[in-house]
């Protein structure tokens, strides 16, 4: 299959421009690419997976990956898809956030040099911050006229709202990202830029300048915006964005948004997401539709998503965070993610001084950590056979925790029924 083929049979192609002629121009031999990132913040979202995988994709086909961090435009702000005018990010915020940036996209392309194909890392502001406003305006805004900028949907739709409207600032952004098509076809010799569906209008003032400016030909191309099947906004859960960044979002999150997906979503997920073949997706396809319950594609898709952006160890352990909060055992895990298990229920802080010698009572214990209402109820709890300590069953009424129940110096796992789990910090 080529490359065009592999994003057309996994939904990936959502508008494309000389299409033909793009084909024509990847089986004659490998392309340079590029895909921007604005630093809008200090870490990248799931959003922004769909392009950057693409990257790679592009990049197992031979061709060369370059990605964008978007010091310059990031200090304006694209109003594609924005119904408001962005707040402008200070000197500071955009520096933190250029370099947490820069070294995310790092991490999912191939930057190694022993392959011929390397990816590359650029930042517009190299040849953005030098250049003059009387220049810009001479060499780049002259050769687009209002009219056809207000047509633009990212325009058209602030215009449309008065109240809101548009600053001449936001108004420019189309520009700067076309600038940098030129630039880059100019200097890295870079022929086709790739985005989400929201970047159509950017992208094709891009390859619109390189052919008036520069007599050539390039291509843009544009993905799908992901949509789930329940109408809600892909990569948002209840506590705010998917990040990729695991100080924003626990990789246990990350593991088990992915396991959440909507049985309806996850087979297109694997396609969009995943670098598993046509035979391999049809095979967990036809899993799924046979034992849906087994929920083996979602496994698939949360295993493979993570190892991407986290790697195996911090997947194993997301994944031994995950068997604990529905009752296994602690048996192997990590201090990370026993961490991440804590992090995702109440706990309660306990002196390790209390739980030394003769140690706790675990009745204490179960109300202190708002298991239990009193010590009556917490006795019952107990007779009834429901209550655990780090996962095994307690029946002693007399029993103590004591500094061995104690994992990593700091946690104790306790759970009354199936699901009430608290943790215990031992300071
Ligand atoms: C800047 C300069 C360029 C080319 C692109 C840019 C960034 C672009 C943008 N992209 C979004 C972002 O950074 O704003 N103007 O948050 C998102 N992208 C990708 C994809 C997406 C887009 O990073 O659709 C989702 O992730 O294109 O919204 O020369």
């Amino acid at each position: 299959m080529t490359i065009l083929e592999d994003l057309e049979w996994r939904g990936l192609i959502n508008d494309c421009t000389a299409r033909d002629a793009l084909a024509k121009r990847l089986e004659e031999g490998p392309i340079s690419l590029y895909c921007g990132f604005d630093p809008t913040a200090d870490s990248l979202h799931v959003g922004n997976l769909v392009p950057l995988i693409a990257l790679r994709r592009f990049q197992t086909h031979g061709h060369m990956p370059i990605a964008l961090a978007g010091g310059a435009t990031g200090s304006i702000g694209d109003p594609s898809g924005k119904k408001s005018e962005r707040q402008l990010l200070t000197k500071e915020v955009l520096d933190h956030n250029i370099a947490s940036v820069k070294s995310q996209l790092a991490s999912i392309i191939d930057f190694s040099e022993e392959i011929s194909n390397t990816a590359r890392l650029v930042d517009n502001a190299t040849w953005m911050a030098p250049i003059t406003f009387l220049d810009f305006l001479r060499d780049v805004g002259k050769h687009f006229t209002v009219n056809s900028m207000v047509a633009k949907e990212s325009v058209r739709a602030r215009m449309e709202d008065r109240d809101v409207g548009i600053s001449y600032t936001e108004f420019s952004y189309m520009l700067l990202q076309g600038y940098d098509f030129y630039h880059l076809n100019q200097a890295e010799n870079c022929e086709l830029q790739i985005g989400g569906s929201d970047q159509w209008g950017n992208i094709t003032i891009g390859t619109e300048l390189t052919r008036k400016k520069a007599g050539a030909t390039v291509y843009g191309l544009t993905l799908p915006l992901i949509t789930n099947a329940d109408g809600t906004k892909f990569g948002k859960s209840e506590s705010g964005a998917i990040w990729l960044d695991p100080n924003r979002t626990s990789v246990y999150r990350f593991y088990q948004y992915f396991i959440n997906v909507d049985d309806r979503d996850v087979i297109r997920y694997l396609k969009y997401f995943t670098f598993l073949s046509q035979e391999e997706i049809a095979a967990q396809e036809s899993q799924h539709a046979e034992n849906p319950g087994a929920r083996e594609a979602h496994r698939t898709l949360a295993r493979e998503m993570t190892n991407l952006i986290h790697g195996e160890d911090a997947t194993n352990d997301a994944i031994k965070a995950s068997k604990i909060l529905f009752g296994g055992g602690l048996e192997g895990i990590s201090e990370n993610a026993l961490r991440d298990v804590a992090g995702e229920i109440p706990n309660a802080t306990i002196s390790s001084d209390v739980l030394s010698g003769e140690g706790h009572s675990l009745l204490d214990a179960l109300v202190e950590a708002g298991l239990s209402q009193s010590r009556g109820q917490a006795k019952k709890d107990i007779q009834g056979g429901g209550v655990n300590v780090n996962n095994n069953r307690i029946q002693d009424l007399q029993a103590k925790l004591t500094l061995s129940d104690v994992h990593f110096g700091k946690y104790i796992l306790l759970r009354r029924g199936k699901k009430n789990y608290a943790a215990l910090i031992v300071e």
